[in-house]
């Protein structure tokens, strides 16, 4: 049986051996110095040391992931949708206007519930969850989608509502 190793097998192995290479390291050096009379202070000096550059460390790494992703935040006010459809959940149906789309339609879903909360899930014509946002009596929610292929597709509950839960599902066409 022959054996190839690709590109990656290589960098795996390598991280492997590398990583490997540190703890035995690691280990060796904590064994040689274990046997030394260390003051208690020297130790806990240390400890804080490292715990303090950690912590900066920290601060650093999430304050500075916080802010960048502020950018990627999709705020109410940004949505591009040239196209509104009002969607209602009741027990136990979804109601949509208009019920059809045009393909290409960048559509601002408006969703409301008439009784108790539901969760609207819309999926393309593979089944795949498109996006999903809750149906609230009293508030209306903003669900933003692009509809590129045209074809079938549906509305299911995500919130357990009641003993039809399961029904609530709706199809409607996407059409070129
Ligand atoms: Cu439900």
């Amino acid at each position: 049986m022959e054996v190839s190793f690709g590109s990656f097998q290589v960098a795996v192995l390598m991280a492997f051996l590398f990583v490997t290479m540190a703890l035995v390291t690691i280990f060796v050096v904590v064994a040689r110095q274990s046997s030394r009379n260390v003051a208690f202070e020297t130790v806990t000096d240390t400890g804080y040391r490292l715990r303090r550059a950690w912590l900066a460390f920290l601060v650093l790494l999430l304050g500075s992931g916080v802010v960048l992703s502020l950018f990627f935040l999709p705020f109410p006010g940004d949505s591009k949708a040239t196209a509104t459809v009002n969607v209602s959940g009741g027990l136990f149906y979804w109601s949509m206007n208009p019920e059809t789309i045009p393909v290409g339609s960048e559509v601002s879903f408006d969703v409301t519930s008439a009784d108790v909360n539901h969760g609207l899930g819309i999926y393309d014509p593979d089944g795949v969850l498109m996006g999903s946002v809750q149906a609230m009596p009293g508030y209306h929610n903003q669900l933003d989608l692009t509809f590129d292929k045209p074809g079938t597709y549906m509305m299911a509950c995500l919130e357990y509502c009641g003993f039809k839960h399961h029904d609530m599902m709706k199809e409607f066409e996407v059409t070129q």
